[in-house]
């Protein structure tokens, strides 16, 4: 049976940042039975699983200094550990599931407050600023954490071109919606498409990027091909995967974890020790890898580059 309704899914398959939501019934019902028919009607006559075209290898890469001296993840739990639910809410989901997303063609659209909007294809975008590698610490909210050495470019380098108005205060970001693809945006687990956002300052900090690859490669499906956002001060559920638009707007976006959790996922989500989960610390953190728990460090050890852009915030409030 192609549907699996929300109710059918054990709790031991739900994980800790999913727990508290009651899983939301609005696309269980008719409405979701009647597109179930149709999913599968179309599943007969054109499988989503064949890429159209292979993905090009990326060239030129350079080594960045924004770049951490501690040992890398290795390649398979970085690749086979991973939040994405649009592929399943266990961690081993994304790597099973994700054959099924087509990452060429593909485009982003960045519009909104802007003076050239544009949609760029996605191999216009490995083209637009030098490729570099940036090894970057990654804490998830769920106190787990990891050194990925990702392949990308600044964020800026895209904003800086589309010229952001004097009206563009923020940024938001939105995943690809084809629950062809996307089996799990077949029920209401999160409101699809998932979308972040992030404030202006932020999203032009060179700390922030684009990512297109890891470990020299091309972005595997299940890290978020074929292009995602990296914010690595803030936890990891702001690096939202599979972009298929960037708007720039006036007033603060709404996001993904935020709308299913006010309480628990604020707007900032910056990496802050003193602020716990309300339902566990956020003071200490599991490296994938190692076996003894490490501190979590303020902005998750980026405090040099990015506390000034909360000069003046209350952050235990702007969580
Ligand atoms: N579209 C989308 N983006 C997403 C998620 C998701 O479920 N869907 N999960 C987030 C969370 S909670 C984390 S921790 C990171 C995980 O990235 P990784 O699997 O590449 O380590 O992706 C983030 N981006
Ligand atoms: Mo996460």
């Amino acid at each position: 049976m192609l549907i699996k309704k929300t109710s059918d899914i054990k709790s031991s398959e739900i994980t800790d940042e999913k727990l508290y939501h009651k899983r939301r019934q609005f696309m269980v019902g008719a409405a979701t039975a009647a597109t179930g028919a149709l999913l599968a009607a179309c599943k007969k006559s054109a499988p989503p699983n064949v890429a159209t075209a292979p993905p090009p290898k990326l060239e030129g890469i350079v080594k960045s200094s924004f770049t951490v001296d501690e040992p890398q993840t290795s390649l398979k739990d970085i690749t086979s550990y991973n939040n994405f639910y649009e592929f399943g809410t266990d961690k081993s989901d994304p790597a099973a599931n994700a054959h099924t997303l087509i990452t060429r063609p593909w485009t982003v659209a960045v519009e909104g407050e802007v003076m050239k909007p544009k949609t760029f294809d996605i191999d216009e975008l490995l083209r637009l600023a030098p490729l570099e590698e940036r090894v970057y610490r990654f804490r998830c909210v769920e106190a787990w954490s990891m050194v990925i050495p990702w392949i990308g470019f600044p964020l800026n380098e895209i904003i800086k071109r589309v010229e952001p108005t004097s009206k563009a205060k923020f940024v938001q970001f939105t995943t690809l919606l084809d629950p062809r693809q996307m089996p799990e945006q077949r029920y209401g687990t999160l409101e699809w498409p998932y979308v972040e956002g992030l404030r202006m300052d932020e999203a032009m900090h060179p700390l922030a990027i684009l990512a297109v690859g890891l470990y020299g490669q091309v972005l595997p499906n299940q890290n978020g091909a074929p292009i995602r956002l990296v914010v690595p001060w803030k936890y990891g559920f702001k690096s939202i995967k599979s972009v298929v638009k960037i708007q720039f707007v006036e007033t603060q976006p709404r996001t993904t974890w935020n709308l299913m959790g006010p309480d628990e996922y604020g707007f900032y989500s910056n990496v802050n020790p003193e602020v716990n989960h309300p339902r566990w610390s956020q003071g200490s953190e599991r490296r994938i890898g190692e076996f003894k728990r490490r501190t979590t460090l303020p902005f998750n050890g980026y405090a040099d580059q990015v506390a000034s852009l909360y000069s003046g915030m209350d952050l235990r409030k702007e969580y």
